[in-house]
């Protein structure tokens, strides 16, 4: 509790930094009892799609993606370390960040002789189960939030009939892009094979009955490059809520809301703004928003083939304002929307923003990034998220974003404390729990 000094701050924040147990908002991952779809280990690590990416930026022209991605993930994984480790310096984020998950579990020797079959060796020892409490343990993650989809039938059948267990590590998120997007005809195929009416009340029950199923935290999407939302238009039309009585049924397209959602088919048009919305108000369930992806910019490179576009922050500020009700956890993509988001933020309570996303997970930008959110929002925002696909790349991405988080941090406190502000440890430490969990956690309870 005692004050402390200008010399100390750096030191602390540092100690502090390392030793808070963080709250992953968003990632990939799930539990070893999601059996296949659980990633992990070495070569999972070198096939990220950061990394096959990079991989192709430099291939020999032989080298078709195709034939690639037909190999064993084994052989994909040589080609890369081969190429991106063996014949050039590991430079990139990406890269790095195998470094350190290897470094941080003890892999030094295998490392320092770049010796890829003693690391897989090693990894062919562990149990899914205890590795997986491991590397929760050494990256300080109290919980990660996974996305999960329910329209997607290999992850479906871990929930039904019968709910895969898993520990207090996994929490859930259910996942809605064909909603968000207004993709009809998936939202009908999966009412289909469900046997729920092909209404909008058919939709709100089907997303009830997951949001029954996966207890998630947030319902969440990204938006297509394309999106555009363009709020609820004159005469004041308020949307139908799903309290409107209705069971199945057919009801009228394209009309009550005076939503202009630029899109394809009528019922497309209403998916966010009848069904999503709706049901996120009566589930008091947020919505959480991932805004820039530009999927297959180069579709032969499947996921590695997603690029960015400087996603129009206008359309979340239209949301927030049409549904005031509505809480709204969001991240943009690309570094130019980041200002204007951040502004966004301060002027709408029902609005959190979280992480450096993907291609701003660099250390340059989470420093850039991150100083201008403490400047306009305090400790009012997340500092970050992993977007973890792959288990151990928990460790290096939580190492790698504490250290730049910190000293951000560290800077803001010396530049109090020149002003002759004391500051204690403990505050240093509520501060930090703050930023990398608490100010989501306050958000979601809010
Ligand atoms: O959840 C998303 O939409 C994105 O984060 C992913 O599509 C993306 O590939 C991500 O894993 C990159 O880090
Ligand atoms: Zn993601």
């Amino acid at each position: 509790t005692r004050p402390l000094r200008l010399g100390e701050i750096a030191r602390v924040v540092r100690d502090e930094m390392e030793r808070v147990q963080v709250v992953d908002l968003h990632t990939h991952l799930f539990p070893p009892s999601h059996g296949e779809l659980m990633l992990w280990g070495i070569d999972d690590l070198l096939t990220y799609h950061y990394l096959i990416a990079e991989y192709f930026q430099t291939a020999p022209r032989a080298v078709a993606p195709a034939s690639f991605f037909a190999l064993p993930k084994a052989f994909q994984a040589d080609m890369i370390w081969a190429a991106l480790f063996v014949q050039r310096s590991p430079l990139s984020e990406a890269c790095k960040g195998v470094l350190t998950t290897l470094e941080k579990l003890g892999l030094r020797q295998e490392l320092r002789a770049r010796d890829l079959s003693g690391i897989r060796r090693w990894f062919a020892e562990q149990d899914p189960d205890a590795y997986c409490e491991k590397v929760f343990s050494l990256a300080g993650v109290k919980y990660c939030v996974m996305t999960n989809i329910p329209f997607d039938p290999t992850e479906a059948k871990h929930w039904r009939p019968a709910k895969k267990s898993y520990t207090r590590r996994f929490r859930s998120a259910l996942r809605v892009d064909p909603l968000l997007k207004g993709d009809w005809e998936t939202v009908s195929a999966c009412l289909t094979a469900a046997n729920y009416p092909q209404t909008l009340e058919g939709a709100r029950q089907y997303l009830r009955d997951w949001a029954e199923t996966m207890q998630p935290e947030y319902l969440m999407a990204s938006t297509p490059h394309d999106f555009q939302y363009a709020g609820k238009k004159g005469n004041g039309g308020s949307c139908q809520s799903s309290k409107d009585g209705k069971k199945g049924g057919q009801e009228d397209m394209g009309q009550g809301c005076g939503v202009t959602m630029i899109d394809k088919s009528p019922k497309g048009a209403e998916l966010l703004e009848k069904v999503l919305i709706p049901v996120a108000e009566e589930l008091s369930l947020p919505i959480a928003m991932k805004l820039g992806a530009h999927r297959a910019v180069n579709p032969s490179l499947g996921t590695a083939g997603d690029g960015l576009v400087a996603a129009d922050v206008g359309d979340l500020r239209r949301l927030c304002t049409a549904h005031p009700q509505v809480k709204f956890l969001a991240t943009f993509l690309a570094r130019v929307s980041q200002h204007e988001a951040a502004v966004l933020a301060n002027k709408f309570p029902n609005l959190h923003l979280y992480g450096c996303w993907w291609y701003c997970n660099n250390p340059s930008i989470i420093r850039e990034i991150t100083a201008m959110r403490l400047e306009i929002l305090g400790t009012g925002f997340t500092a970050q998220h992993s977007d973890a696909r792959v288990l151990d790349q928990l460790i290096y991405k939580w190492s790698h974003s504490r250290r730049v988080i910190g000293e951000v941090l560290a800077g803001e406190y010396v530049s109090l404390a020149q002003t002759g502000w004391k500051l204690t440890r403990e505050e240093v430490r509520r501060d930090v729990e703050r930023l990398l969990g608490g100010a989501y956690e306050e958000f979601m309870q809010k």
